[in-house]
């Protein structure tokens, strides 16, 4: 879809000339096609994959490098993950990044820091797909998080798509609603506790266990390979709750155990994460060249 600029939020900018074209008497127009990438057509997708079941895989990114988002979504990931909270996503990587992901028409999703509305409202307005939301416990604090995502009187965002209002179609508050996807996490036992209240939040479209942050919450050590039982079963059951309640459910398992997770019914499932791979293959490299 190619959009024009007219009628686009703009800033204040462009409005200015709108109507004269005082450098040039000829008056001849230049036609600017803006963009024809559509953040809300790749949310809409995604959505349509999790409300069918169907099993996505997804790359992580916690350097801030639109080089390595660049790299890391040309092999066709099926969302990515900008990583506000334990990496280097922040208002000013994030336009970079999230260009880099545009590239490939790859789902960017931000983690954000914490649960605040001014940063999950700032990761949307800079064209994000959506928001993560980490450690979500109960009902009232997922209904934050999907106020934050949501324009008034609904919800509680605040008008100022800066690089949002560049993707088609023309951004309007019901475009920006429509676009957001709003995941929470949950990663305490407490989150677990209340996980039918959370999923109950209209606009919670989708919950993520992180299992690190869950098996501290019950004394564990943090593990990516998820095989304490007690840890599994507390996912199973915040999985049946996102199955009852029609919302998608993710983790980040152990790579190799990403195709057992995906036959439980996970939706969302990170499957490579920049950190890991830039510190484990040179690692080998340098062991196999050293002939360790
Ligand atoms: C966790 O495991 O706690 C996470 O947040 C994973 O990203
Ligand atoms: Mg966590």
């Amino acid at each position: 879809m190619v959009g024009s600029a007219t009628g686009r939020y703009n800033g204040g900018v462009a409005s200015r000339h709108a109507g004269s074209n005082p450098g040039h008497p000829q008056g001849t127009e230049r036609t600017v096609a803006m963009s024809d990438w559509s953040v809300l057509e790749t949310s809409r997708e995604l959505r349509r994959r999790w409300d069918s079941g169907q099993a996505t895989f997804g790359a992580w990114v916690a350097s801030g490098s639109p080089h390595v988002v660049e790299l890391l979504c040309a092999a066709g990931p099926d969302w990515i993950v900008l990583d506000g909270q334990h990496g280097y996503a922040d208002a000013a990587t994030l336009p970079g990044l999230l260009r880099a992901a545009a590239i490939s028409r790859t789902p960017a999703i931000v983690r954000v820091a914490s649960n605040d509305g001014p940063a999950i409202g700032t990761a949307l307005d800079l064209g994000a797909n959506g928001v993560i939301v980490p450690m979500v416990d109960d009902a009232e604090q997922a209904a934050r998080a999907v106020a934050a995502c949501r324009y008034g009187p609904a919800g509680t965002r605040s008008f100022g798509p800066t690089r949002a209002a560049l993707a088609s179609p023309p951004f309007s508050t019901a475009v920006g609603d429509d676009t957001a996807i709003c995941i929470v996490m949950a990663e305490t036992v407490r989150a677990v506790e209340n996980i039918e209240a959370i999923v109950a939040v209209d606009g919670v479209h989708g919950v993520f266990i992180g299992p690190l942050d869950l098996a501290i919450s019950i004394g564990r050590p943090p593990t990516f390979t998820i095989d304490d039982p007690e840890v599994r079963a507390y996912m199973l059951t915040v999985r049946d709750a996102c199955r009852a309640a029609g919302c998608a459910v993710g983790t980040f398992p152990a790579t190799a155990h990403i195709p057992d997770w995906a036959a439980e019914g996970f939706e969302f499932l990170g499957l490579v994460a920049d950190g890991e791979i830039l510190s484990r293959v040179p690692r080998e490299m340098l062991a196999a060249a050293r002939g360790a």
